[in-house]
């Protein structure tokens, strides 16, 4: 092939794009509750090791593009769009005016607010460092998001206490540590409750998103599991306020199964919202977009979720490849993410529906019949063909997954 000149390069990705297909029109990815960060779009490809490959994009870009697109939600933490200084400001209000208005005329709704509490040099020893006025401070910033939250009719916060533990051991005490971000909560719940009822709005719903290493090296909440202890820990004035928010990817890092994450959060009643994306077992947070690493892990989550009538936020938690060009995050990697997503949903639909797997599923529930359940042999023996079906069940759903089902073969 020859060399693609640089002025040509936008026009083959698009026409390859085109080639690939399987891409929805904006109104159907509409129809999903699927939220576009602000920070997912505005990434620049920076990290420790790594120089930005992108420009800056403002919101109103961002919003824009997430319209055109089809993705119908939009998230932000407020240092996203408010620099630090002028937090609280009435700068601050007027950048909020800006947002509702690129929201309006994008046909957008803001679905969830965030506190940046890991990123400035305030928060060096965390969000409930032992300083007081550290606390104070934090308290504050998480009034003020959810303020920012209420005026642009969000329904979500989110907190991701990832600067919350230690790097040397000892310095901090734990449970101490524990018992002061759960003030943070507190301040924060019963501010909302002020706020909502000055508003006439329902609180919003705080949720929790652990993730096990990063930035620090050891983490108090690692996991939304050990989130779910500490909001049942007695320590929350309000937690029936309090749920969560898990990351595909954070719990996947710590070698977890996402799908067994969900259902204890579904259990507990506390799966609010869910930050989706891909990656690898015990690698660092690498934030690859949903479905592109473990299609057949996420085809399994959205049965869990559809079959369980999850209806919370999918948020698209990934960040474009730092190979990716501006052009590309809006004109492929968020149009292909989105329909990825749409797809599997879909598929997911029909595994639920699959005569194979309802029969298989009814088969094993069913059992072999009446034994002495108190005979281990008997009861072994009585359903010892059946379990051949688990294997069964597995290769339909890779059926599923390919397309072999309806006929796709290879060299037959
Ligand atoms: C940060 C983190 C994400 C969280 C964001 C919410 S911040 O980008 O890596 O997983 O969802 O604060
Ligand atoms: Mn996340
Ligand atoms: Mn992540």
């Amino acid at each position: 092939m020859n060399p693609v000149p640089p002025n040509q390069q936008q026009a083959l990705v698009e026409r390859l794009t085109k080639a690939c297909g399987g891409a929805y029109p904006p109104e159907t990815r509409r129809k999903f509750f699927l939220s576009g960060p602000q920070w997912a779009a505005a990434y620049e490809g920076q990290a420790l090791f790594h120089a930005p490959t992108r420009e800056r994009v403002g919101f109103e870009d961002i919003i824009r593009h997430y319209g055109e697109i089809g993705i119908a939600h939009w998230s932000t933490h407020d240092t996203d769009i408010i620099p630090t200084r002028v937090l609280g400001t009435e700068e601050q209000w007027a950048t909020v005016e800006r947002v509702k208005k690129a929201l309006q005329e994008n046909g957008l709704r803001c679905s969830m607010v965030t506190t940046e509490t890991f990123f400035h040099e305030v928060w060096a020893a965390g969000p409930a460092a032992e300083a007081p006025e550290v606390r104070e401070y934090a308290k504050y910033r998480l009034k003020n998001t959810v303020k920012i939250g209420h005026e642009l009719g969000a329904s979500y916060a989110v907190y991701w206490p990832g600067s919350l533990g230690y790097s040397v051991q000892g310095a901090i005490e734990e449970t101490q540590t524990l018992r002061w971000y759960a003030e943070g909560l507190n301040a924060v719940c019963e501010a909302d409750i002020e706020m909502a009822r000055h508003r006439g709005r329902p609180t919003l719903k705080h949720c929790l998103e652990a993730k096990p290493f990063e930035p620090q090296a050891e983490i108090l909440l690692p996991t939304s599991d050990a989130m779910l202890g500490f909001i049942n820990s007695g320590l929350l004035t309000h937690p029936e306020m309090v749920g969560l928010n898990p990351e595909y990817l954070h719990e996947l890092m710590w070698g977890g199964a996402v799908r067994a994450t969900l259902a204890r959060a579904l259990l507990a009643g506390k799966l609010w919202h869910f930050d989706i994306n891909d990656g690898y077992k015990l690698k660092h947070d690498v934030d690859i977009a949903v479905g592109l690493v473990n299609p057949l892990d996420w085809l399994n989550i959205l049965v869990l979720l559809r079959s369980h009538g999850y209806n919370g936020p999918f948020n698209l938690d990934y960040k474009p490849p730092r190979t990716t060009s501006n052009f590309g995050v809006f004109s492929f990697s968020f149009p292909s993410a989105v329909d990825r997503f749409i797809t599997l949903w879909e598929m997911a639909g029909e595994v639920m529906e699959d005569p194979i797997i309802k029969e298989a599923t009814e088969a094993l529930k069913a059992g072999g019949g009446a034994t002495n359940p108190h005979d281990a042999d008997a009861v072994t023996a009585a359903n010892k063909e059946l379990l051949t079906l688990h294997e069964l069940i597995a290769h339909r759903l890779v059926q599923i997954l390919l397309g072999l089902h309806r006929g796709r073969v290879f060299s037959l």
